[in-house]
């Protein structure tokens, strides 16, 4: 059996996505910028076995079963499609080991690589030859986050179209554009207590301020985009930090509420401020999780960490740095 492997890095989104244009689709309904990091990799073993009469999903050690194994063996299938590879014939099936070389944990963006380490893992055990915008596109229909991390430093995602699959994301700057640090709170070990697409379906179906997020997103990623651009900390913080709480705000408005903050993830958002009213430029993200995580010039990472840790609650601080993109066969 031959194996093909892949690797491939976590992004956090400086500007956030948040709800669909297309949810067959899965088309992002407001455009995003992120930053591929160095800390967080997924690397994923596939290989095409004729024993198998069903693809065999193991993540973390652990052979996954019911929806979870259902919805990533639906996204195999997608590729299978795609290449022209017919379900059930001998050598249909993968077996998949892949691993999250960091600590699990609710919102830390593992589908995110875990999805584009896929899409590359598979697409080259099935013979699909796809350049990275293809293979963005492809990593979209899994995780709308996974198309940003098939590309390296800093990655936009646009707005889809309803319709149009091939939407992709698109490097906008290598990683060594702009040394940054994202310093990553951890402050929970348990799975999130709401799956992001429902998350988000329950925002836009029941939230009053859904309309008012879908207005303001794009002019908020145009801020982060400027700034990225000319590289500017204290610009860039402020406007990821109003995507963050827009983003946020119109999910806590879902009824019932979407809420990933905890008590912990608010105390850690205070630090920070106090950090800023200390002089340490230093600017807070949340994703659809409790963690907290923290943007700053590399030369004050290691103070910010430290002061983060001395937080009751956070179990755990960890830096990260612009990474690279998808490595595969
Ligand atoms: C982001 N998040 O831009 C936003 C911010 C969470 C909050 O992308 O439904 O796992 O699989 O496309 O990509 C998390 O959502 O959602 C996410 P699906 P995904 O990073």
């Amino acid at each position: 059996m031959t194996e093909f492997f892949a690797r491939a890095r976590a992004n956090i989104a400086l500007s956030k996505y948040w709800g669909k244009a297309d949810r067959a689709l899965n088309l992002p309904a407001v455009p995003s910028l992120s930053l591929t990091l160095d800390d967080l990799v997924t690397e994923t073993t596939v290989a095409r076995d004729a024993s198998l009469a069903h693809d065999h999903i193991e993540l973390d050690g652990v052979l996954r079963a019911g929806d979870e194994a259902g919805t990533l063996s639906a996204f195999l299938a997608l590729v299978r499609a795609r290449a022209g590879v017919p379900e059930g014939a001998p050598g249909t099936f993968l077996r998949v080991r892949s691993h999250n070389r960091f600590p699990t944990a609710s919102g830390l963006a593992s589908s995110a690589s875990g999805y584009a380490a896929l899409a590359a893992a598979a697409t080259a055990a099935y013979g699909l030859a796809l350049d990275d915008l293809a293979l963005s596109a492809l990593a979209r229909r899994g995780s709308a986050s996974a198309a940003r991390s098939v590309f390296g430093g800093w990655v936009e995602l646009p707005a889809g179209t309803p319709g149009d699959d091939t939407t992709g994301a698109r490097p906008l700057f290598a990683p060594d554009h702009w040394d940054v640090a994202m310093v990553l709170a951890l402050v929970d070990r348990g799975p999130k207590d709401i799956a992001s697409r429902d998350g988000m379906r329950r925002t836009a179906e029941t939230s009053p301020y859904y309309a008012a997020w879908l207005a303001t997103a794009p002019l908020l990623h145009a801020r982060v985009r400027a700034a990225v651009t000319s590289r500017d900390l204290e610009a860039t913080g402020d406007a990821m930090e109003a995507s963050t709480m827009a983003m946020h705000a119109s999910a806590w408005a879902a009824q019932p509420a979407v809420r990933y903050a905890r008590g912990v993830t608010l105390d850690v958002l205070d630090a920070v401020r106090a950090l800023r009213r200390e002089g340490v430029g230093a600017w807070a993200t949340m994703d659809a999780g409790p963690h907290v995580k923290v943007l700053c010039a590399v030369g004050e990472a290691e103070s910010v960490a430290a002061r983060l840790r001395t937080t009751p609650g956070v179990l755990e601080s960890r830096i990260a740095r612009p990474g690279a993109g998808i490595e595969r066969p």
